[in-house]
C-alpha cells in the first residue's frame, strides 16, 4: 500500500463543559487530524497531542512540525506493508509517539477498507461491545463534584473517575464514596505528586478504589514501585508507560499492578497491542485510557478495548459527553450496561462529517 499524500488538519473542538485536570483547564479540544491517500482510499488517523504541553511534551505543533519535515517525506510513495513496517521506517524520529500514532491509525484505516474488514477483526479480536466508565474533571467543590457524578449515573455509567490533584484528592473522593457506596470509583492525579508529598494520599487507601493512576511525574518508575509498597490499592500508571519495554520494566519493579493503554502516547495501536499481550500473558489487568477524543479516535480505542485483556471498564464515553456535534457522521452512544458497540465497518467503520469538520478545522496542509 502506497500512501501518496497525507492532509494536515488542526482540529480544535468546543467542549460541552470544560474538563480541569491537574495540569489545567481547557473548554475545547485540539487535536491533528490526518487524512491519508493510497490506492484510490482515503484513511483517517487522529493523532492525540493537544495545543498545550501539559499532559505531554507533545502539541498539535509538533507534531505537524514531525509529520510534514521529517515523517511524511520519508513515507510518502514507499510501499507499506504492515504497521510494524511503517514503525520501523518511523524508528529515526525519537520519541513523538503521537505524531507516529496518528499516521499509524491512518494506516490501519486504510488496510482495513482495501481488505473488506474492521479494526476489531484485524486486531482479532470478538468483542462487539466494550465496558466503558467516564473520567469527571476538578469540579468547584466536593458537592459539585457529587452532583455530576450523579448526572453521569442517571445516564447509565458505572464506572466513574475523578481527576485529583494536591489540596482537591482525600476530601474529592471521600464526598464521593460517601455519595455511592457501592460506585466503581478510581482517581486519576496526571503527575502531581512527588514521593515526598504522596503520603497524604494514604487516606485514599481506605475507600475502595480499583486504584490510584498516575501518581508521580512520568519519568518516576522507580519512586512509584517505592509508592506502591505503601498502598493496598493498585497503582496504575498512564503517562509513565510509554512502550512494551516501560510496561515490562514498570511490572518487573512493581511499579504499578495495572496499566492505562492509549495508543497515542505509546506510538500506534501495534504497540498498544504489544502491551496488551504482555499484561494478558501475565495475567496483570489494562484498560483502554481516553484523550477526549473525536469519532476517529474514540472508533480506534473500540477496537482496542476489545481484545481480551482489557479486563476494565475504558475511558471511552458517549459522544454527547464530550461534544455538541462530532466530525464523524456516527455518534457513540451508551447502551445499558454502561457498554459501548464496537464499529463494525471496514477499517476505523466511521466516516466523516466534512461539514462539521471544516467548521472546527483552523489550518490545513496537504503534503504529496
Ligand atoms: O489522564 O487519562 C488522562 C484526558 C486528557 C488527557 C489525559 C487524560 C484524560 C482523561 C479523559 O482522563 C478520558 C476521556 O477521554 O474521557
Ligand atoms: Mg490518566
Amino acid at each position: 500500500m502506497k500512501i501518496n499524500q497525507v492532509t494536515l488538519r488542526h482540529v480544535s473542538m468546543p467542549l460541552r463543559s470544560p474538563f480541569e485536570t491537574s495540569f489545567g483547564r481547557s473548554e475545547a479540544r485540539d487535536c491533528l487530524l490526518l487524512e491519508a491517500q493510497a490506492d484510490g482510499l482515503t484513511g483517517y488517523g487522529e493523532c492525540v497531542a493537544d495545543r498545550d504541553p501539559g499532559y505531554s511534551y507533545e502539541t498539535v505543533q509538533t507534531a505537524w512540525h514531525i509529520l510534514s519535515d521529517f515523517i511524511l517525506p520519508a513515507i510518502l510513495g514507499q510501499d507499506l506493508e504492515s504497521p510494524q513496517e511503517l514503525q520501523q521506517r518511523m524508528a529515526f524520529v525519537r520519541g513523538h509517539q503521537m505524531a507516529k500514532a496518528g499516521l499509524e491509525m491512518a494506516l490501519w484505516d486504510l488496510m482495513g477498507k482495501r481488505q473488506g474488514r474492521s479494526l476489531r477483526e484485524m486486531l482479532g479480536s470478538q468483542r462487539h461491545k466494550v465496558d466503558v466508565g467516564v473520567s469527571v474533571g476538578l469540579q468547584d467543590s466536593p458537592a459539585t463534584l457529587v452532583k455530576v457524578v450523579e448526572g453521569y449515573l442517571e445516564q447509565g455509567y458505572r464506572r466513574v473517575k475523578i481527576k485529583i490533584k494536591p489540596g482537591r484528592d482525600v476530601g474529592d473522593a471521600r464526598a464521593v464514596r460517601q455519595a455511592f457506596p457501592d460506585l466503581r470509583l478510581q482517581v486519576d492525579a496526571n503527575s502531581a505528586y512527588l514521593l515526598e508529598n504522596a503520603a497524604s494520599l494514604s487516606p485514599l487507601d481506605e475507600l475502595n478504589l480499583l486504584l490510584i493512576e498516575q501518581p508521580l511525574s512520568e519519568d518516576d518508575l522507580w519512586d512509584h514501585s517505592q509508592l506502591q509498597k505503601q498502598f493496598k490499592t493498585p497503582i496504575c500508571l498512564d503517562e509513565s508507560i510509554i512502550s512494551v519495554r516501560h510496561a515490562r520494566q514498570a511490572l518487573e519493579m512493581g511499579a504499578c499492578r495495572i496499566i492505562n493503554i492509549k495508543a497515542g502516547r505509546v506510538g500506534g495501536l501495534s504497540e498498544g497491542v504489544a502491551i496488551h499481550d504482555l499484561c494478558f500473558q501475565q495475567g496483570v489487568p489494562v484498560w483502554c485510557g481516553g484523550m477526549l477524543e473525536t469519532g476517529v479516535g474514540r472508533a480506534s480505542n473500540l477496537a482496542l478495548a476489545s481484545l481480551p485483556g482489557f479486563s476494565l471498564p475504558g475511558d471511552i464515553s458517549a459522544t454527547e459527553r464530550y461534544y455538541f456535534e462530532d466530525i464523524t457522521d456516527q455518534t457513540f452512544t451508551l447502551n445499558p450496561g454502561s457498554t459501548i458497540d464496537v464499529p463494525e465497518a471496514p477499517g476505523l467503520g466511521v466516516t466523516i462529517n466534512y461539514p462539521a469538520l471544516e467548521r472546527v478545522t483552523l489550518a490545513k496542509k496537504t503534503i504529496r
